[in-house]
């Protein structure tokens, strides 16, 4: 099992009241490096299958950098020379269950939020340039050392480097400057200005959180309405109209009441929509669900057995209360309400990626949760041990 973050100097009460989503800080051995074991040859293993997501970045100059999409033939990483380039592999958690079980110790973060491990190995030198990332982030060190430099400064597009394929900072004043050892973990909100650079090799993780922008969600939310019928606009006229180009105030004012409907109100219906929206799938990571449906029968079997649970590594869960009679379980961009009396139950379920089932807390009536559990197995939400 992987323990939560330590912290240490920096309590977790004051980290997230004073640096979460607002200051970059550094938590000294805030990991055990037992719980970040990935080998070098593993990670250009990965960069070489054809699904996953990876990129090559060598310095070729003060302020030139090269960038190289993968998947790699293995013959390249002999090709690169001595110093001042990184493989960075995105979205190592869904791949390798072992790397996604770090993510139970971000606990005290929603599990909607987490968006992927990626894992960079970098040699001498190696690294992405100066930056500036619209998530936050905990960059974890894994092996090896790597310096950080961060700036206060506020960068806007206009900073960016012209004519590089990477989106590198111009000028970079530099506010801080930390070294990084093994089982350390710097965190950045949004937009703080960083650029990490290797001594020597080294392997760093970095565990990134999302948000969708006030954009996104309303974009979504309006194609979710698109696929109902919806009410059109219509024009106001009472007569012939005097001069048929004009668009009227009236018909404004109409098209602004029209819109004050498709307006989401906190009820049920909207909280369903925001647990599927916010726990849906990165493109390429849909679960299929079991070819075969697992019984209610089937699932009371495992639990008197002692089998264990695993979420499929790809599974993020929100767990919401739609009314006073309901909870709502969202996954993969779906919505599945269950009994209130299965509340004990989920609480112990959401919390872990893996666990015994007989650890569940049983509800009076046990066939609602060995029901429950058939469902999400199918689903492929969860996978059985058997
Ligand atoms: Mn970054």
């Amino acid at each position: 099992m992987i323990p939560p973050l330590i912290f240490r100097d920096v309590s977790r009460q004051r980290f997230l009241a004073e640096y979460w989503q607002r200051r970059a800080v550094v938590l000294r051995q805030a990991l055990s490096p037992e719980c970040l074991k990935l080998a070098p040859d593993e990670l250009a293993g990965l960069a070489c299958e054809p699904d996953i997501e990876s990129r090559l970045i060598c310095r070729t100059g003060d302020t030139e950098w090269s960038l190289q999409h993968g998947p790699f033939d293995e013959t390249v990483f002999g090709t690169l020379p001595e110093r001042g380039w990184t493989l960075l592999v995105q979205d190592v958690d869904k791949h390798l269950p072992d790397v996604a079980a770090l993510l139970d110790a971000f606990d005290f973060i929603p599990d909607w939020r987490l968006d992927d491990i990626m894992i960079s190995y970098a040699v001498d030198g190696g690294g992405v340039g100066p930056h500036i990332d619209h998530y936050d982030v905990f960059l974890i060190q894994a092996a090896g050392r790597r310096r950080w430099r961060l700036s206060d400064r506020a960068f806007t597009e206009e900073d960016l480097l012209e004519d590089c394929p990477l989106r590198v900072l111009r000028g970079f004043p530099v506010d801080e400057d930390w070294v990084l050892e093994p089982g350390d973990v710097l965190y950045l909100p949004p937009r703080v200005g960083h650029w990490g650079t290797a001594l020597g090799e080294c392997m760093t993780w970095s565990v990134g959180m999302r948000g969708p922008s006030d954009a996104e969600l309303m974009a979504a939310w309006a194609a979710h309405l698109a696929q109902g019928e919806r009410p059109h606009l219509g024009d106001s006229i009472k007569g012939p109209v005097e001069n048929p180009t004009r668009l009227s105030r009236q018909d404004i004012a109409n098209a602004c009441s029209l819109m004050q409907g498709g307006v989401p109100q906190d009820d049920a219906a909207f909280r369903r929509w925001l647990g599927g929206y916010l726990t849906e799938p990165k493109p390429g990571f849909e679960i299929d669900p079991c070819e075969r449906p697992t019984s209610a029968e089937q699932s009371a079997h495992w639990r008197t057995e002692g089998r264990w649970l695993y979420r499929h590594p790809w599974a993020r869960f929100a767990l919401l209360e739609t009314d006073a009679d309901t909870l709502t379980l969202c996954c993969q961009g779906e919505a599945l309400d269950v009994d209130k009396a299965l509340a004990p139950a989920l609480a112990v379920l959401c919390r872990q990626r893996q666990l015994p089932i007989d650890r569940l807390p049983l509800p009076p009536n046990p066939d609602l949760l060995d029901a429950l559990l058939a469902e999400l197995v199918t689903r492929g939400w969860l996978q059985s041990d058997e």
